[in-house]
């Protein structure tokens, strides 16, 4: 079982994920991406969704045309784990 962010682990880690904000409302974080056309969009998708699949654990995203919003959180742990603040990192590591 994957356990819960809270405290000085949770402040430090939203700290070191500056292109992330919390989710109003729920223990999560998102961020909002604007690729230059589909293609670029579903190609950095693609590569998420690899990474993801293989560490078993998966962004909730939606994507229109060149947009994509992703949102993590654990679902398994009822809020933010460092399972979300390492797929962050990925994330940003393709940007
Ligand atoms: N992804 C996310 N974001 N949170 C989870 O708790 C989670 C997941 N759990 N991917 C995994 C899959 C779990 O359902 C499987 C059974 O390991």
């Amino acid at each position: 079982m994957t356990t819960k962010l809270e405290g000085k682990a949770r402040s430090d880690a939203l700290a070191s994920l500056r292109h992330w904000t919390e989710v109003p409302g729920r223990d999560a974080i998102q961020r909002s991406l604007k690729f230059a056309d589909f293609n670029h969009a579903w190609g950095f998708m693609s590569r998420v969704a690899l990474a993801a699949e293989k560490a078993d654990h998966h962004p909730e995203w939606s994507n229109v045309y060149n947009k994509v919003e992703i949102v993590l959180s654990t679902h398994d742990a009822g809020g933010l784990s460092a399972k979300d603040v390492a797929l962050a990192k990925f994330i940003d590591s393709l940007l």
